[in-house]
């Protein structure tokens, strides 16, 4: 008789606790944009080359992500590194780092945060954008919901065959692509790190400071 209302009592906690937690991630009412677009980023698995920030151009761009659960309802907490991010298409997929992402804070109470700081990653993505999730939920578009939602952005790294180191393979890679232009038969604008249509000594500069760079 006892045991039994211990169980009781037990289980009315349970059931007290489960109704605080705000819920779980909701990949269809949880939505994704870009403050400018498209983004087109420099990144490197070190996570140390372009700003979010500055990757549409301005200097004050920023991705925005609104999580809530299946009510709708905005989930408050969710911790920085609880994202993920890869290619659409799935022929240019990154390599990425621990933690490839973090947010600009926890999400508030309306279940938002930004993203304005660097990615640890390699590899290059020229068309059809990145997919991002949140605690394993890839956010997929309404209606349907079964689309993942694509946000603009272009990356390209010194780590051009996206293996998560920068080296010699790298090198070989842009002096494939070294003094040709947009248009260039053999150009190549995965070596196009400063966004100018060409790839020269800029990039080679570029590749040279983050070589032998990879993930912490
Ligand atoms: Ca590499
Ligand atoms: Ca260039």
């Amino acid at each position: 008789m006892f045991k039994g209302k211990v169980l009781l009592f037990s289980l009315l906690l349970l059931a007290f606790a489960t109704s605080l937690y705000a819920g779980d991630v909701h990949p269809c009412q949880t939505t994704i944009g870009l403050t400018a677009g498209p983004m087109r980023l420099s990144t490197c698995p070190q996570g140390d080359f372009e700003f979010i920030l500055t990757a549409a151009g301005g200097s004050s761009d920023y991705i925005w992500v609104i999580v809530r659960d299946s009510g709708g309802v905005g989930i408050p907490g969710i911790p920085w590194t609880d994202y993920w991010f890869n290619a659409c298409d799935p022929l240019q997929q990154l390599c990425l780092c621990a933690a490839p992402i973090t947010a600009d804070s926890l999400t508030n109470s309306a279940g938002r945060t930004t993203f304005s700081g660097r990615l640890s990653c390699g590899g290059c993505v020229l068309t059809d954008g990145l997919w991002f999730s949140v605690q394993g939920k890839t956010i997929v578009a309404q209606p349907g919901c079964t689309d993942r939602v694509c946000l603009d952005i272009v990356v390209v790294s010194p780590d051009i065959t996206a293996d998560c180191d920068v080296n010699l393979s790298d090198f070989t890679a842009l002096g494939l692509s070294y003094n040709k232009n947009l248009g260039d038969p053999a150009y190549n604008p995965c070596c196009d790190f400063n966004d100018d249509d060409k790839c020269n000594l800029s990039d080679f500069t570029f590749l040279g400071s983050h070589y032998y760079h990879h993930c912490f």
